[in-house]
């Protein structure tokens, strides 16, 4: 984050620009910008692309990981973070507004209504919570909302889901062990939360570790899990290389094991070969393409783990 706020503050220097001309360019406020050169804001996927564009600076460059400012092909992968930014579901705006207005138990109520009517969890976390917490952080970005608010919602949100954890339906035959992780330093997780629940419907034994958790304990609870599958999730861009160390360090622990080691997060959605340097099996930047991909690190039908039925 500190790489970037120096970054941005020499491009803009040498291209003799005022803050408050860039923030008109790149359609943020003039504080805005302030506040990334002063490292208290990061900004989210779309600005930093715009910043870069704007810059004519690839985005390795811009965030202080590569010396090199040439622009990168890969414009055409641009995956948005919030494609649907200002047209989230009906639901999905309805909790939005409830919860911002502090009425908690009626945004509870709208989505327990829901699930005891049938509707999936797995569509409650994809259609409701998923885009209002992206427009969450949209709305904060652009002063909308303080911090405190996103604070109560995101916290909000959270305890909600732990109310929706026996609706789960799981199937009978256990497919592996899943093991989850937000890596080291990282505070955001309910992403990965949302992840691990909903392969326990598709049939895996999971282990969700949370955030913080010492290398050496995770290589510990692999061992003991007889883990198939690890998952680390980063949404900090300053946290990939941590991500890379914290793999390194497991691979030379566990080199006799078939362990997968996924990747995902919002660090990893922008540059499409992201995972493959940081030495992963896999990535996937949403919930249905990480269920997909946890899909094809099945172990063969015939070594499905009686153990753990
Ligand atoms: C809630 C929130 C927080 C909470 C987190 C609480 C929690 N318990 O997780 C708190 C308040 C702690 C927080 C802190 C910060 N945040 Co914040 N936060 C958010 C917010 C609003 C929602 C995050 C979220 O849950 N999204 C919804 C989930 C479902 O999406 P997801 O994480 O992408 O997960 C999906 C996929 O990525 C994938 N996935 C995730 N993990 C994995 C792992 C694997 C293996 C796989 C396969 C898939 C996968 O599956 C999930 C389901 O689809 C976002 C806005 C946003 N756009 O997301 C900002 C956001 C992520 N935060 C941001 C920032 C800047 C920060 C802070 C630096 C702010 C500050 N100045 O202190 C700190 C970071 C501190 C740190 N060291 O990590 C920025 C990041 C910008 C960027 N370019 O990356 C965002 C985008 C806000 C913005 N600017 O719009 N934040």
């Amino acid at each position: 984050m500190a790489e970037f706020a120096t970054r941005l503050k020499e491009l803009r220097k040498n291209k003799k620009i005022r803050q408050v001309d860039l923030a008109k360019e790149i359609g943020v406020a003039q504080t805005t910008i302030a506040n990334y050169e002063q490292h208290s804001r990061f900004p989210d996927e779309a600005t930093l692309r715009g910043i870069a564009n704007f810059f004519n600076v690839s985005l390795d460059y811009l965030l202080g990981r590569s010396e090199s400012n040439v622009v990168e092909k890969q414009k055409d992968h641009l995956v948005l973070i919030n494609p649907a930014e200002n047209e989230l579901s009906t639901p999905s705006r309805e909790y939005l507004q409830l919860l911002l207005d502090g009425e908690r138990a009626r945004a509870y109520e709208l989505v327990l209504d829901s699930v005891r009517k049938g509707t999936p969890v797995r569509t409650i976390y994809s259609e409701i919570f998923e885009p209002s917490l992206k427009e969450v952080g949209r709305l904060w970005e652009t002063n909308q909302l303080d911090i405190a608010q996103e604070h109560f919602f995101s916290e909000a949100t959270e305890s909600l889901m732990a109310q929706l954890y026996p609706f789960l339906r799981r199937p009978l035959e256990t497919k592996g062990v899943f093991v989850s992780t937000s890596i080291n330093g990282e505070f955001h997780h309910i992403g990965l939360k949302m992840l691990t629940d909903i392969l326990e419907e598709e049939g895996w034994k999971c282990f969700y570790l949370g955030i913080n958790t010492p290398t050496l304990s995770l290589i510990q609870a692999l061992k003991q899990r007889k883990a198939d599958i690890l998952a680390v999730s980063a949404t900090m861009p300053f946290h990939v290389d941590t991500v890379k160390t914290v793999i390194h360090a497991i691979r030379s622990e566990l080199s006799n094991t078939e362990l997968r080691i996924i990747a995902g997060g919002q660090a990893f959605n922008g540059s499409p070969d992201l995972w493959k340097s940081i030495g992963a099996d896999g990535f996937a930047g949403d919930l249905i393409s990480a269920i997909e991909l946890v899909k094809r690190f099945e172990p063969e039908s015939d070594e499905i783990r009686s153990d753990l039925a």
